[in-house]
Protein backbone atom coordinates (compact mmCIF):
# COMPACT_ATOMS: atom_id res chain seq x y z
CA UNK A 1 0.00 0.00 0.00
CA UNK A 2 2.15 2.77 -1.44
CA UNK A 3 1.01 6.13 0.22
CA UNK A 4 -0.19 8.38 -2.80
CA UNK A 5 2.63 11.51 -2.99
CA UNK A 6 4.14 13.16 -5.87
CA UNK A 7 7.14 13.77 -5.24
CA UNK A 8 8.95 16.75 -6.60
CA UNK A 9 12.79 18.60 -6.18
CA UNK A 10 10.94 20.95 -4.21
CA UNK A 11 10.50 18.47 -1.33
CA UNK A 12 12.11 16.61 1.10
CA UNK A 13 11.02 13.59 2.81
CA UNK A 14 11.64 13.43 6.65
CA UNK A 15 12.28 9.92 7.71
CA UNK A 16 12.31 10.23 11.66
CA UNK A 17 14.16 7.97 14.23
CA UNK A 18 14.26 4.42 12.85
CA UNK A 19 16.81 3.33 14.79
CA UNK A 20 16.57 -0.06 16.66
CA UNK A 21 15.51 0.90 20.01
CA UNK A 22 12.09 2.04 18.38
CA UNK A 23 11.65 -1.33 16.95
CA UNK A 24 11.03 -4.48 18.02
CA UNK A 25 13.48 -5.58 21.01
CA UNK A 26 14.57 -2.30 21.22
CA UNK A 27 14.69 -0.06 24.84
CA UNK A 28 11.73 1.80 23.93
CA UNK A 29 9.61 -0.14 21.15
CA UNK A 30 6.96 1.12 18.88
CA UNK A 31 4.39 -1.36 18.42
CA UNK A 32 4.78 -1.87 14.60
CA UNK A 33 8.09 0.09 14.30
CA UNK A 34 9.95 -2.19 11.76
CA UNK A 35 7.38 -3.39 10.10
CA UNK A 36 7.23 0.31 8.60
CA UNK A 37 10.65 -0.04 7.22
CA UNK A 38 9.79 -1.68 3.63
CA UNK A 39 6.72 0.82 3.33
CA UNK A 40 9.47 3.91 4.02
CA UNK A 41 11.97 2.31 1.82
CA UNK A 42 9.16 2.85 -1.03
CA UNK A 43 9.07 6.27 -0.58
CA UNK A 44 12.88 6.67 -0.06
CA UNK A 45 13.19 5.28 -3.47
CA UNK A 46 10.12 7.06 -4.81
CA UNK A 47 11.73 10.97 -3.72
CA UNK A 48 15.33 9.40 -4.79
CA UNK A 49 13.61 8.66 -8.39
CA UNK A 50 12.15 12.74 -8.16
CA UNK A 51 14.76 14.21 -6.82
CA UNK A 52 13.56 15.34 -3.61
CA UNK A 53 15.80 15.31 -0.78
CA UNK A 54 15.88 12.94 1.78
CA UNK A 55 16.39 13.79 5.72
CA UNK A 56 17.00 10.69 8.20
CA UNK A 57 16.57 11.94 11.82
CA UNK A 58 18.33 10.07 14.70
CA UNK A 59 17.81 10.60 18.40
CA UNK A 60 21.39 10.31 19.71
CA UNK A 61 21.51 10.60 23.58
CA UNK A 62 24.69 11.16 25.71
CA UNK A 63 24.90 8.41 28.42
CA UNK A 64 23.17 9.96 31.53
CA UNK A 65 21.08 11.79 29.10
CA UNK A 66 18.12 14.01 31.16
CA UNK A 67 15.33 12.43 29.61
CA UNK A 68 16.19 9.18 31.17
CA UNK A 69 14.54 7.69 34.33
CA UNK A 70 17.80 7.22 36.18
CA UNK A 71 18.25 11.40 35.66
CA UNK A 72 14.40 11.91 36.81
CA UNK A 73 13.20 11.73 33.20
CA UNK A 74 10.12 10.01 31.46
CA UNK A 75 12.17 7.58 29.40
CA UNK A 76 14.11 4.30 29.74
CA UNK A 77 18.08 4.69 28.12
CA UNK A 78 17.64 4.52 24.63
CA UNK A 79 19.76 5.80 21.52
CA UNK A 80 23.00 6.12 23.35
CA UNK A 81 25.08 7.26 20.99
CA UNK A 82 27.31 4.79 19.16
CA UNK A 83 25.15 2.02 20.36
CA UNK A 84 23.42 -0.57 18.48
CA UNK A 85 19.99 0.50 20.14
CA UNK A 86 20.93 4.31 17.94
CA UNK A 87 21.60 2.86 15.07
CA UNK A 88 18.81 2.83 12.04
CA UNK A 89 17.13 -0.11 11.70
CA UNK A 90 19.74 -2.40 9.74
CA UNK A 91 16.85 -3.03 6.83
CA UNK A 92 16.45 0.80 5.82
CA UNK A 93 17.60 1.65 2.72
CA UNK A 94 18.98 5.46 2.74
CA UNK A 95 21.12 6.45 0.17
CA UNK A 96 24.66 7.37 0.95
CA UNK A 97 23.67 10.66 -0.28
CA UNK A 98 20.59 11.19 2.44
CA UNK A 99 21.03 13.96 4.81
CA UNK A 100 21.59 12.68 8.49
CA UNK A 101 20.68 14.81 11.42
CA UNK A 102 21.63 14.01 14.92
CA UNK A 103 18.92 15.39 17.58
CA UNK A 104 18.71 15.89 21.70
CA UNK A 105 22.76 15.50 22.10
CA UNK A 106 23.14 17.53 25.15
CA UNK A 107 22.94 16.43 28.37
CA UNK A 108 20.70 18.94 30.03
CA UNK A 109 18.28 19.29 27.63
CA UNK A 110 15.60 16.66 25.55
CA UNK A 111 14.74 17.58 21.68
CA UNK A 112 11.84 15.81 19.93
CA UNK A 113 11.69 17.85 17.13
CA UNK A 114 14.54 17.21 14.15
CA UNK A 115 14.54 21.25 13.84
CA UNK A 116 15.27 21.64 17.51
CA UNK A 117 18.54 22.84 17.56
CA UNK A 118 19.95 20.88 14.24
CA UNK A 119 19.89 24.09 12.05
CA UNK A 120 17.96 22.19 9.76
CA UNK A 121 15.38 24.26 8.38
CA UNK A 122 18.06 26.89 7.46
CA UNK A 123 19.29 24.24 5.47
CA UNK A 124 16.07 22.94 3.72
CA UNK A 125 15.30 26.68 2.62
CA UNK A 126 18.70 27.28 1.58
CA UNK A 127 18.12 23.80 -0.49
CA UNK A 128 14.66 25.40 -2.13
CA UNK A 129 12.82 22.90 -0.14
CA UNK A 130 9.08 24.07 0.38
CA UNK A 131 7.67 20.97 1.39
CA UNK A 132 8.06 18.30 3.99
CA UNK A 133 6.58 15.09 3.81
CA UNK A 134 7.27 13.02 7.42
CA UNK A 135 7.22 9.37 8.24
CA UNK A 136 8.75 6.99 11.30
CA UNK A 137 9.00 7.42 14.96
CA UNK A 138 7.29 7.84 17.37
CA UNK A 139 4.15 9.47 15.81
CA UNK A 140 2.78 11.29 19.05
CA UNK A 141 6.31 12.24 20.31
CA UNK A 142 9.23 13.36 17.65
CA UNK A 143 7.43 12.95 14.65
CA UNK A 144 4.52 14.52 15.80
CA UNK A 145 6.47 18.12 17.31
CA UNK A 146 8.79 17.28 13.72
CA UNK A 147 5.59 18.04 12.26
CA UNK A 148 4.58 20.62 14.06
CA UNK A 149 7.93 22.96 13.88
CA UNK A 150 8.07 22.22 10.14
CA UNK A 151 4.49 24.12 9.58
CA UNK A 152 5.66 27.26 12.10
CA UNK A 153 8.88 27.07 10.09
CA UNK A 154 6.90 27.68 6.63
CA UNK A 155 6.90 24.52 4.95
CA UNK A 156 4.11 23.33 3.82
CA UNK A 157 4.05 19.84 5.73
CA UNK A 158 2.39 16.26 5.01
CA UNK A 159 2.20 13.35 7.44
CA UNK A 160 1.81 9.92 5.79
CA UNK A 161 -0.08 8.19 8.60
CA UNK A 162 0.20 4.66 7.38
CA UNK A 163 4.06 5.07 7.87
CA UNK A 164 4.28 6.51 11.61
CA UNK A 165 3.65 4.39 14.85
CA UNK A 166 2.77 6.03 18.82
CA UNK A 167 4.44 4.92 21.82
CA UNK A 168 1.41 5.11 23.01
CA UNK A 169 -1.77 3.75 21.07
CA UNK A 170 -4.72 5.66 22.75
CA UNK A 171 -2.45 8.75 21.64
CA UNK A 172 -2.87 8.58 17.73
CA UNK A 173 -6.18 10.48 17.16
CA UNK A 174 -5.11 13.36 19.47
CA UNK A 175 -2.24 13.28 17.34
CA UNK A 176 -4.07 14.07 13.67
CA UNK A 177 -6.16 15.87 15.47
CA UNK A 178 -3.07 18.04 16.83
CA UNK A 179 -2.06 17.88 13.05
CA UNK A 180 -4.66 18.93 11.21
CA UNK A 181 -5.46 22.10 13.36
CA UNK A 182 -1.71 23.39 12.55
CA UNK A 183 -3.00 22.68 9.35
CA UNK A 184 -0.86 19.39 8.39
CA UNK A 185 -1.84 17.63 6.10
CA UNK A 186 -2.60 13.63 6.67
CA UNK A 187 -2.39 11.11 3.95
CA UNK A 188 -2.73 7.27 4.49
C1 LIG B 1 11.43 9.67 20.95
C2 LIG B 1 10.85 9.21 23.12
C3 LIG B 1 12.07 9.65 23.56
C4 LIG B 1 11.07 9.66 19.50
C5 LIG B 1 12.66 10.12 21.38
O1 LIG B 1 11.96 9.62 18.64
O2 LIG B 1 9.86 9.68 19.19
N1 LIG B 1 10.53 9.22 21.82
N2 LIG B 1 12.97 10.10 22.68
ZN1 LIG C 1 15.02 10.25 23.17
Amino acid sequence: MAPRVNYGPDDALLVIDMQNDFCEGGALAVTGGAALVPGINDQIQAAKEAGALIVASRDWHPVDHVSFTHRGGNWPVHCVQDTPGAAFHLGLALPNDAIRVSKATAFDRDAYSAFDGTGLGGYLREKGIKRVILCGLALDVCVQETALEARREGFATLLLSALSEPVYSEAREACYQNLQNADIEIVA
